[in-house]
């Protein structure tokens, strides 16, 4: 078995239905079993910056899965899930990134391991440390608690934990 961790992000409506789906896509997939799942957090966008808010989260699974695989079926949901790729970098119905496979440096055409400049984004570091404050990212040799600690409270404070407050 390996073990992954796994990122989802979604900013287009309706972001929780989108994550749900997702979630319940790689459980139907009899080589993943999801293990832990972080709290869903709303975070403010990085990079392309004139969208809207995202939902992300990090789930840790075990998987009979390849690399190589897991990046297929990750691109395979996301496209079931109705993903166009329009704005590079902006809005998206769902984003299913590889962050760790074991403590494996993966570098193919198509996918690095561990996901790249993850150790600077707080929409991944929170909801990681979450569930697993203590991995090490062997890209940087340093555990998830000791780089969140490193990024400035503002980007911090943008990452804040989500509760759904619709009613039926
Ligand atoms: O890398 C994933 C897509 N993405 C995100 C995201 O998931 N969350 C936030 N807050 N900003 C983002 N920018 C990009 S690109």
């Amino acid at each position: 078995m390996n073990k992954v961790y796994l990122a989802l992000g979604t900013n287009i409506e309706p972001r929780d239905v989108h994550l749900s789906e997702a979630l319940n896509l790689l459980e139907a997939n009899e080589a993943i079993v999801i293990e832990k799942r972080s709290s869903i957090y709303e975070t403010a966008p990085v990079g392309y910056l004139d969208q809207a808010e995202f939902l992300n989260m990090v789930i840790k699974v075990q998987t009979l899965l390849d690399p190589l695989a897991l990046l297929d079926l990750c691109q395979e949901i996301e496209n079931k899930l109705g993903r166009k790729r329009e704005i590079r970098f902006g809005p998206r119905t769902i984003d299913l990134d590889i962050l760790l496979y074991n403590q494996e440096n993966i570098k193919e055409d198509r996918l690095m391991i561990p996901h790249p400049r993850m150790n600077e984004r707080a929409f991944v570091l929170v909801p990681l440390a979450e569930i697993a404050a203590d991995e090490v990212m062997p890209n940087v040799d340093r555990t998830v608690k000791d780089c969140l600690t490193e990024l400035p409270a503002e980007a911090i404070e943008t990452v804040i934990k989500w509760t759904n407050n619709h009613t039926a």
